[in-house]
């Protein structure tokens, strides 16, 4: 008797908790709401910014700006709408309002708006264009309204609160669904404020009374997620930069109070208890509006390609920014880069090599096929591979029928039941022998990893830490074609030519006597010394697997800088005008000032270059009018050209000037002005020209 009793506990224990297992998996808190399950999945949307500043040609609107500047001749909202669309965006977030407080919309609350531009005679309604646009594209909406407003008269005082709120109703009332609303974190400062031109500051914390805002944002769009990233925590959070990238090491959780330094906005917080995923804010070029300085600067293929697997691919979504133009519609180059990026996207994501492989787990929980290895490989999200609830490691292995290439890993997890993974690597059986692709961290909603091709039979996904039994709802493998554009080339103070790769598997092949490159030319591999004389540089990127190669590029430079001296100038940094780096600079001196360059010794000189600071908030420091003076003793000053650098504001690139031939040892710069009165004189490069 006392035997059957035992029994049937045994039995029934077996089965209460195999019923268990059997269930669906118990989520690790916190988890998204379905708002946020539903933005993670769009990955990728556009940004839009235009206001009156884009006619002042300046990064933030004052407030003071007449709305008679915003008289676009060309506005069309269908080409955003369809370059977005056609970029593979899912979204749009346009900014309804900037700091300067200029309405695009014709809003009750102020005359500051449409209403009073040239632009369709005041009768115009610029988000009610594009949320229209963005319905006939099949592009969901979103809106930028930024709480500081550099224009209202009440800004810093209670009432403008309800300003706020009333344009906050307008906007999320009069316009369709919207997906998305940004509350921008730069609040307070210098404005206009209606006249009276002075400094407000607010408490961003409690000035807004954002729980009460944001109650109001939930009950007019109940589908929206909210982006804020100075006052109370919202749905969605700030990555901590706007160059574009989110850390490794990325969780979508935060503490729901508390302060959120860098390194948290970056990685999240492991065990932080609100779900609060990064989004990665980026302009396709430096700034967020349009400046023509920039048109050389837009993001290149390459660069957009890192921007998405540092992205999307670390578990954030990428919210890409285009600036309109004064005439009202997205650049060329902007169209072009984006374009080419979803080509090459298309592209490298087109073939799923674990489409109807075989595929084998090192358990599956309780045994059921509603958990199996399959699952994870199915092309079904709803579905995943789950273990036990005992475990918190465990892999999924892939058997290919043969040896197969790939350089790219694609892995998910099923985020409504909370991010558990916490560390995992990746292995492939490379004749025979198992070797470790990568060793990393977080998955989340999707990662992606990068390597060199592999040739493998097997792979293995070895989740070697979680939060609980890891699931899996997905994982891809591709092989990405390389990305063939032409190489950077440049040449650093001691002569060395250095060249840049562009896709890690490309090669990249030289000449210095002026032939064209084939891949029979000198292959690259770190920096080329040179004697110090003149160079001419032709390279190419090469692909070793199809042998296509990039267009050529090529670059010229005259003797090396390797023997320079800045003359009587304590600061080390000024050697960065000197170091082949277009990307570094030295700021120091306000015009009229100058710059005397020791050469080491006499040469043979019949002109000089200059190019600016690039960094694009520098314009001020640029250089505009200037005279050049060569000596043999660093005493007597002899004038060889002056004059202006025309037009070195809005292209601010490499300037020229020829002069007679002439030797000489020094060689001076002297700014007499500069772009902006009173601002120091700033240098990226200077460079000669030598007979
Ligand atoms: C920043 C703003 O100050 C920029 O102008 C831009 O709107 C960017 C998206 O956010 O904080």
């Amino acid at each position: 008797m006392k035997s059957t009793v035992l029994k049937f506990i045994f039995f029934y224990f077996l089965l209460s908790n195999s019923k268990a297992q059997n269930e669906t998996p118990k989520p690790v808190l916190p988890i998204p709401t379905e708002n946020q399950l539903r933005w993670q999945q769009m990955e990728y949307y556009g940004f839009i910014h235009y206001s009156v500043n884009t006619y002042t040609d300046e990064a933030w609107g004052f407030g003071n700006e007449d709305p008679k500047i915003f008289s676009p001749d060309k506005l069309d909202v269908r080409q955003w709408a369809r370059i977005c669309k056609e970029a593979g965006m899912k979204g749009v977030i346009f900014t309804a309002k900037h700091h300067s407080g200029f309405c695009l919309w014709p809003s009750k609350y102020t005359d500051y708006s449409v209403k009073n531009a040239p632009w369709k005679n005041g009768q115009g309604d610029l988000v009610k264009e594009l949320a229209d646009a963005c319905k006939e594209f099949g592009l969901k909406f979103g809106v930028y309204l930024s709480p500081w407003d550099r224009n209202h008269p009440d800004y810093g005082k209670p009432e403008y609160i309800t300003y706020f709120r009333n344009q906050l109703t307008e906007l999320l009332t009069n316009y369709g669904e919207i997906f998305e609303v940004w509350f921008d974190g730069a609040n307070g400062g210098n404005g206009f404020y209606g006249g009276a031109n002075e400094n407000r500051k607010i408490d961003a914390k409690t000035y807004y009374d954002w729980q009460n805002t944001y109650k109001l944002v939930r009950k007019l769009q109940p589908n929206i997620v909210i982006w804020n990233d100075g006052g109370d925590r919202a749905d969605l959070r700030w990555v901590g930069t706007e160059s574009g990238y989110v850390g490794e090491t990325n969780w979508s959780l935060l503490n729901a109070t508390g302060a959120v330094p860098e390194d948290m906005l970056r990685h999240g917080v492991e065990n932080g208890n609100a779900w609060v995923p990064g989004e990665v804010n980026t302009s396709i070029r430096p700034e967020w509006f349009y400046h023509p300085k920039e048109d050389k600067k837009v993001k290149t293929l390459p660069q957009l390609m890192d921007t998405y697997y540092n992205s999307v691919g670390r578990n954030g979504t990428l919210l890409l920014n285009f600036p309109i133009m004064p005439n009202g519609l997205i650049h060329e180059t902007d169209e072009k880069n984006v374009l080419d990026f979803a080509k090459a996207r298309k592209e490298a994501f087109e073939k799923n090599i674990l489409k109807n492989t075989k595929i084998q787990a090192s358990n599956v929980r309780a045994k059921s096929s509603q958990f199996s290895a399959q699952k994870a490989i199915d092309n079904d999200a709803k579905t995943y591979w789950a273990t036990d609830d005992d475990l918190t490691s465990g892999s999924l292995t892939v058997i290919f029928t043969k040896p197969t290439s790939f350089n790219r890993f694609l892995v998910q997890e099923p985020i409504h039941l909370g991010q558990r993974v916490k560390a995992f690597t990746l292995e492939a059986n490379i004749n025979g022998k198992w070797q470790k692709i990568a060793i990393e961290t977080t998955i989340g909603y999707k990662r992606i990893l990068r390597f060199k091709t592999i040739i493998a039979t097997q792979i293995r996904l070895n989740i070697t830490d979680a939060k609980a039994c890891p699931l899996i709802s997905n994982m891809e493998v591709y092989q990405a074609p390389i990305i063939l554009t032409p190489p950077m080339i440049s040449r650093n103070q001691n002569g060395d030519v250095q060249i840049s790769q562009t896709d890690a598997e490309s090669e990249v092949y030289y000449t210095l006597d002026g032939t064209i490159p084939s891949s029979k030319s000198a292959k690259y591999t770190a920096a080329v010394p040179t004697d110090l004389g003149k160079i001419q540089v032709k390279a190419i990127s090469f692909n070793p697997q199809n042998k296509l190669r990039s267009a050529l590029a090529e670059e010229s430079f005259d003797i090396a800088r390797k023997n320079w001296t800045i003359v009587a100038e304590q600061d080390k940094n000024a050697l960065k005008v000197l170091d082949g780096n277009e990307y570094t600079s030295w700021q120091k001196h306000k015009a009229p000032t100058e710059l005397t360059i020791d050469l080491g010794k006499v040469e043979n000189l019949v002109g000089f270059r200059y190019l600016s600071d690039q960094n694009w908030w520098a314009d001020a420091s640029i250089i505009s009018h200037y005279q050049f003076f060569v000596s043999d003793d660093g005493s007597t000053w002899k004038l060889m050209s002056e004059g202006e650098f025309s037009n070195i504001k809005n292209n601010p690139t490499w300037q020229i000037k020829i002069f007679e031939e002439t030797k000489a040892r020094f060689i001076k710069l002297k700014a007499l002005k500069n772009i902006k009165e009173n601002s120091n004189s700033g240098y990226a490069e200077i460079d000669i020209l030598t007979k």
